[in-house]
């Protein structure tokens, strides 16, 4: 086996062990993530993330259930304890700061994890105020942390109606912040539709959608 087969088998063996709810065997390729020098971004997207998306469709599908979805994300989070220290992280001139929550009435975290995550690896200061975040929160730590992108998330189609209000306080906070959206029921139609500056569709694009406003807000 040459050197990318094995590195293409280490990056689906951490889905499939995901998949799995194999912690052990997450562990175990982990480490050798970490032996042969594999890009740890690629594992965790490519990897990891990955197993867990899958795991969500098996969900949506009849094939997995509740207790399933625990095990597949404690095999996720195992494997990012072990991957994220080891990330490289940007050094930017100028550290930006993001705040991140799931709004209120909502406790899907997994995806606003992995987004934090990636904002991490990308240099920024991250204030993560976790899930089901009460929507006056947004506004106050906005005015404490003067953050220059907010991210909303929201997994339900239920909860989803919380982010333009949530949008309609952070306008009101001093100073301002830039919002981004993100989670599965939303898109870039919507995310219009509540005014927000970006749509990020996962966690891998969210950064770049963040520097893209950032870069506009500028120039203008
Ligand atoms: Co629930 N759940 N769940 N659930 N759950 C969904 C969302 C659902 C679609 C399943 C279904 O019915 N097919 C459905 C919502 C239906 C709707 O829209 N109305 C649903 C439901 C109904 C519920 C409960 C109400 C079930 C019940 O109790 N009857 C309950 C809700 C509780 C509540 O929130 N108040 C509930 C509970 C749970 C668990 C606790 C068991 C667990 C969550 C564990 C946790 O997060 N800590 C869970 C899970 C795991 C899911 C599914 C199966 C998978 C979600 C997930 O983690 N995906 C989900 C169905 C599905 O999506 N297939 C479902 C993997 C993750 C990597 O992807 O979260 O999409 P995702 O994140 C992506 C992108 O969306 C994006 O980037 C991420 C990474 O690439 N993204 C952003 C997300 N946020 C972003 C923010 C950004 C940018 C990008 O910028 C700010």
């Amino acid at each position: 086996m040459n050197c990318e087969q094995e590195k293409e088998e280490i990056t689906s063996g951490l889905a499939e062990a995901v998949l799995n709810m194999d912690e052990k065997r997450v562990v175990e390729l982990c480490k050798k993530v970490l032996e042969k020098g594999i890009d740890v971004y690629t594992a965790i997207t490519s990897g990891l993330t990955e197993g867990m998306t899958i795991s969500g469709e098996r969900y949506n599908k009849g094939q997995y259930f509740v207790p399933q979805l625990i095990l597949c994300s404690d095999a996720l989070y195992t494997g990012l304890d072990i991957l994220t220290p080891h990330l490289k992280t940007q050094r930017n001139a100028v550290k930006r700061k993001l705040i991140i929550g799931v709004v209120e009435g909502d406790v899907h975290d997994i995806g606003k994890n992995l987004v934090k995550v990636m904002f991490t690896a990308a240099g920024w200061e991250v204030y993560d105020l976790g899930c089901d975040v009460k929507l006056e929160r947004f506004g106050e730590e906005q005015r404490k942390i003067k953050a220059d992108i907010v991210g909303l998330s929201a997994l339900m189609t239920t909860s989803m109606l919380a982010i333009p209000k949530a949008i309609d306080i952070l306008r009101r906070s001093e100073p301002a912040p830039a919002i981004i959206v993100g989670g599965a029921p939303l898109s870039d139609q919507i995310a219009k539709q509540y005014r927000a500056d970006g749509y990020a569709k996962n966690a891998v694009v969210a950064t770049r959608v963040a520097e893209k406003i950032l870069k506009n807000k500028v120039s203008q």
